[in-house]
C-alpha cells in the first residue's frame, strides 16, 4: 500500500546524499554554508522531482541538481530571515541559527553563498539548454522582488489591522511562489506542454497558501519547541497571520479549501499526478 510518508522519507533519502555530493568537505566555507543546509523536509526539491517524474523523466542526473539548488536558496532564506535585523530568531531546525553559530557576517555571507551556488548548479550540464534558461527565468522570478523578498518586505511591516487582502498578498509572496516555482522547474525539465504548465502554476500556487496557512497554523497550536521555534511567537510579534485574520477554525476551514482547489487542479492533469494529492493531504495534515 502506498504510504506518502515513505515516499516522502525516501525522496529525502535521496535529496540529502545528492546535497552531500555537493558539499565536499574539502572546501574551506561548505562547512558553514552547508550547517544550516543540513536538515529541514526538503518539500521543496521534492516537488521538483515528483512533477519531473510524473511528467516522465527519469533521468536523476538531470533534475538532481535543479531540484537541489532551490534547497539552497530555500536555506538562504532562512538563514537571513532569522538574522537579528528581521526576525531575530535564534533556533531554526532544530539547532542554533547560523548568525548564532557563526556570528552575522558569516550568517549573512553562508545565505549569499548559497544563494549563488544554487544557480552554479541550475547552470551545470550541457543538455537542454533552454529548458534551464526557463528553470533560471521561473526561479529569479519566484525569489526575487516579485516573489520572497517582496513577501519578506511586506511581512516585516507592522501590521496593525488584520486585513485579509494583505494577507493573501504576504502569503502568495513569501510562501506559495516558491512552492510553485519547484513543481514548475520539474515540469519545465521534463518537456511539458504549455497548458501543463498553466494548470501546475495554478496549482502550486494554491498548495503553497495552503503551506503558508498550516505554517500559521502551527506557530498556534504546534508542539512546543517545534524544532526551535517559540510557539505563538509569529501572532505576538504583531504578524499578519491566518489564523490572526480568519481565527483557528476559520483558517482550518480556509486551508482545506486551499486543498481542495489544489486537487481538483492536480487531479485533471491525469492519474500520474495523483502523487500531489497525497502531498497536499500531507501539507494540509502536517504537524511539523
Ligand atoms: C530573507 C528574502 C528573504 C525571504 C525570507 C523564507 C522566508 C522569506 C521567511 C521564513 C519564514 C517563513 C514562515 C517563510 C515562509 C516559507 C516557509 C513556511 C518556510 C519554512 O519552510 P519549511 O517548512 O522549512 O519547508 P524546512 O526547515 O522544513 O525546510
Amino acid at each position: 500500500m502506498f504510504d506518502i510518508n515513505n515516499y516522502l522519507s525516501e525522496k529525502k533519502d535521496l535529496v540529502d546524499r545528492a546535497l552531500q555530493q555537493y558539499f565536499p568537505p574539502d572546501h574551506p566555507f561548505f562547512g558553514v554554508m552547508y550547517y544550516s543546509l543540513d536538515t529541514g523536509k526538503r518539500i521543496r526539491p521534492i516537488l521538483t522531482l515528483a512533477s519531473f517524474e510524473a511528467l516522465g523523466g527519469r533521468n536523476l542526473d538531470v533534475i538532481m541538481p535543479i531540484a537541489c539548488g532551490l534547497e539552497l536558496i530555500h536555506t538562504y532564506s532562512l538563514i537571513h530571515d532569522d538574522l537579528p535585523a528581521m526576525d531575530n530568531d535564534d533556533y531554526r531546525r532544530g539547532k542554533p541559527t547560523a548568525h548564532k553559530q557563526f556570528g552575522e557576517a558569516l550568517a549573512i555571507l553562508s545565505g549569499d553563498g548559497l544563494y549563488a551556488y544554487a544557480f552554479e548548479l541550475f547552470s551545470r550540464g550541457s543538455n537542454l539548454i533552454d529548458e534551464r534558461y526557463r528553470v533560471i527565468q521561473t526561479v529569479s522570478e519566484a525569489v526575487g522582488p516579485k516573489g520572497i523578498v517582496y513577501g519578506q518586505v511586506l511581512d516585516i511591516e507592522e501590521h496593525k489591522t488584520a486585513d485579509p487582502k494583505t494577507l493573501r498578498k504576504i502569503h502568495l509572496n513569501k510562501t506559495a511562489k516558491f512552492i510553485c516555482a519547484p513543481i514548475k522547474c520539474g515540469a519545465i525539465m521534463a518537456r511539458a506542454s504549455d497548458r501543463t504548465l498553466a494548470v501546475l502554476e495554478k496549482a502550486g500556487i494554491y498548495l503553497g497558501i495552503l503551506f503558508q496557512y498550516t505554517d500559521d497554523i502551527l506557530d498556534v497550536v504546534g508542539e512546543k519547541d517545534r524544532l526551535g521555534k517559540t510557539p505563538g511567537k509569529d501572532e505576538s510579534a504583531g504578524k499578519l497571520t491566518a489564523p490572526r485574520v480568519y481565527g483557528l477554525s476559520g483558517a482550518r476551514f480556509r486551508a482545506r479549501r486551499f486543498a481542495e482547489l489544489a486537487q481538483g487542479l492536480f487531479s485533471s492533469l491525469g492519474d500520474q499526478f495523483v502523487i500531489f494529492n497525497r502531498i497536499t493531504d500531507f501539507v494540509l495534515n502536517r504537524s511539523f
